[in-house]
């Protein structure tokens, strides 16, 4: 089974309010549906929010720790990321793959103690009925806090542990994660190597850049491999291009 999670800022621009990257969204799709065709099973697709949900998020100072009690604020959030996972499963869909949306705001919810409860049956069945099921960060009820958000990184990581990922890919806007030199950093087993060269994301991310998903992929058993848009494909045809995280 593989996790593949498509970066917000490879499918959005970043920098304009809810504004689709449509070549990249669809060059995507393209990947993932000849992989598909070439027989690619037990897929689940996650994307991020770009420019769909971080600006509406910290515009209402809403973040994975700060919450919100605001209906309006968690509709303006959730619905932008709504839309842009509908802008997702239609490209896929016209290409003929079975994809399907999953909503974690109406399945998902943080404990007291801030921990991710995400019950995953629903996306077993339907993987198990042949379906892509196509998730996106999003907001999140939290107890004690109203609703913060959920990262997608966040909920790759908790599938993967779930469902035991054989495999984990992470596609970026960069070929994988940069050194100093912005070489690729081939492989990362501890974040101490590499905490000095992972700066914050420049754009608005609400949820942590690039630092956060080293952090986040480390804290898994399955191998994860950080690429570029470029490499998405023989990714899903089983090598590992970028950054390889175990
Ligand atoms: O782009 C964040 O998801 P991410 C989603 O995967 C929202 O960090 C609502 C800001």
């Amino acid at each position: 089974m593989m996790v593949l999670k498509l970066g917000g800022s490879v499918i959005t621009e970043k920098e304009r309010p809810e504004t689709l990257d449509g070549e990249s969204l669809e060059r995507a799709a393209d990947a993932i549906a000849a992989a598909r065709a070439d027989g690619l099973d037990d897929l689940i697709v996650v994307h991020g929010g770009g420019s769909f949900g971080h600006h509406n998020a910290s515009e209402h100072g809403v973040s994975t720790t700060n919450g919100t009690h605001d209906a309006s604020a968690i509709l303006e959030i959730h619905g932008a990321m709504k839309t842009l996972n509908q802008f997702v499963l239609s490209r896929l869909v016209d290409r003929d793959v079975q994809a399907v949306p999953v909503h974690p705001f109406s399945t998902a919810h943080r404990d007291v103690e801030a921990r991710l409860e995400f019950p995953t049956e629903q996306v077993e069945t339907m993987l198990a009925e042949g379906f892509v099921p196509v998730l996106h960060g999003d907001v999140i009820a939290h107890s004690g806090a109203g609703a913060t958000v959920v990262s997608g990184d966040e909920l790759v990581a908790e599938l993967a542990r779930a469902l035991a990922a054989d495999r984990v890919g992470l596609c970026s806007t960069v070929p994988g994660v940069l050194d100093e030199n912005d070489a690729v950093v081939d492989r990362i087993s501890d974040f101490g190597s590499v905490a000095s060269a992972l700066g914050a994301s420049e754009a608005t991310d609400v949820t942590g850049g690039m630092a956060g998903k080293v952090r986040t992929l480390l804290d898994i058993d399955a191998e994860a491999s950080i690429f570029g848009l470029d490499a998405l494909r023989t990714f899903l045809d089983g090598s590992t291009p970028g950054t390889t995280i175990d």
